[in-house]
């Protein structure tokens, strides 16, 4: 017999079940946040780690909370840009080593981190991760995640997992690979070191390196800047961009050019064209 949820379930069966059918995503007040703080600054939403005490750690309850508050903003017609950081001092140190060190496999794998890692794809809004301090081990591997890195000059990024007996789980080895190429990839997984931001810059791993002071701002100047565009055109061209990680160039292509198709009957095109043909500036709708 099928269970009916919407009858009279314990609420927690209800929540449960529910969160399953939403991958993963637990409904929960945004005030009972703990292990992060979330902000809207117009039309941004932003995102901060907030665990200092363990150098913002990604334990199983702030992956809960970041699916949550990413999905809200998903939801949220208003934000068109949102921003995941940490605080000056660390944008995150990876996984919650005291916390994977009581797990075996089996548990690993009921806490369901991996799929919260990879529910970040669903998100169609470009996310830009500001980091700061260390971006290390899941830390990096989260901010790989994001669309766009803006990185203070003084960061430490590094996939240290090998040094505690493990290695990137996470994405890591794929997406480090996909950024950085095999040689640098395999010196930076099998070794733990980490690199500056300047060398991330300069191996395509971050977008921006600017002063420490400035990742924020600059971040937030980012995200402002492409929260103006139209909102269509921005999801379609990081839809087109993320295929091209999992497909042939052929099959890229064809992606690329029928998204195209699709945005030439958007009413934010003909604003957009008209508006340049006018010499002003175009007002989007998002339609
Ligand atoms: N987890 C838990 N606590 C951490 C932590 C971490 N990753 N990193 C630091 N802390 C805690 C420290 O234990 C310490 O706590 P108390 O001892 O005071 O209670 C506090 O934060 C301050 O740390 P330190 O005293 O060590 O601070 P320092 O400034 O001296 O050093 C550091 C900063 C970042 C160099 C150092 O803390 C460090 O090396 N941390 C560990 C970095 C690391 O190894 N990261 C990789 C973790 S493994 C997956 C999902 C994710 C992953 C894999 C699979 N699936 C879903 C399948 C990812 C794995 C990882 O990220």
């Amino acid at each position: 017999m099928a269970t009916n949820f919407s009858g009279n379930a314990h609420p927690w069966a209800r929540t449960i079940f529910q969160a399953k059918l939403e991958g993963y995503r637990l409904a929960m007040p945004e005030h009972e946040y703990v292990n992060i703080k979330v902000e809207i600054e117009g039309d941004v939403g932003l995102l901060f780690f907030n665990r200092p005490t363990a150098l913002n750690a990604l334990s199983s309850s702030l992956m809960r909370e970041l699916v949550d508050a990413l999905t809200r903003f998903e939801e949220n017609e208003k934000i068109r840009c949102i921003i995941i950081t940490g605080s000056d001092k660390v944008f995150s140190a990876g996984a919650d080593i005291k916390e994977m060190s009581t797990w075996n496999s089996v548990e690993a794998l009921k806490q369901g981190n991996l799929e919260r890692f990879d529910s970040l794809r669903k998100i169609t809004k470009p996310i830009i991760a500001a980091l700061s301090g260390y971006a290390l081990g899941g830390g990096l591997e989260l901010a790989m995640a994001c669309d766009i890195i803006v990185a203070a000059e003084g960061t430490k990024l590094g996939q240290p997992e090998i040094n505690i007996g493990v290695f990137p789980g996470a994405g890591g080895t794929q997406r480090l690979t996909r950024a950085v190429g095999k040689f640098k990839s395999m010196d930076m997984i099998l070794t733990g070191n980490t690199i500056t931001a300047d060398e991330a810059l300069n191996r395509g791993l971050v977008s921006r390196v600017v002063a420490n002071e400035l990742y924020l701002s600059e971040a937030k100047k980012l995200a402002h800047e492409i929260a103006m565009k139209a909102p269509l055109a921005v999801k379609l061209a990081k839809q087109s961009i993320l295929k091209s990680f999992d497909s042939p160039l052929s099959e890229g292509l064809e992606f690329e050019h029928r998204n195209f198709y699709l945005i030439m009957s958007s009413e934010d095109k003909q604003e957009g064209m008209r508006a340049f043909m006018e010499k002003r500036k175009p007002v989007y709708s998002g339609r």
